[in-house]
């Protein structure tokens, strides 16, 4: 039974956090990108965070105005506005 109820800890925990991060409707797309692109938390987007052939990878570059490799917030949303 403790591996049981583990589990569904495990599972509510995986499945709750995420939907209350993102159930908000006063985030902006470019939090909302943010939220969902920067896996590590740290406040910027990296090439290696964004799914393969994601359409911001085209834009990275022209985006990635100050050359240091990651999108941070303003970057990330002047990447938005070019899809
Ligand atoms: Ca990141
Ligand atoms: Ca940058």
């Amino acid at each position: 039974m403790k591996t049981l109820s583990f589990v569904i800890a495990a599972v509510v925990a995986t499945t709750t956090l995420p939907a209350m991060a993102q159930s908000p409707a006063k985030l902006s797309p470019v939090d909302a990108a943010l939220l969902k692109f920067d896996k590590n938390k740290d406040g910027f987007v990296t090439k290696a965070e964004l799914p393969a052939k994601h359409p911001l990878l085209d834009h990275f570059d022209m985006a990635d105005k100050d050359r240091d490799g990651k999108l941070n917030k303003r970057e990330l949303g002047i990447a938005l506005k070019m899809l």
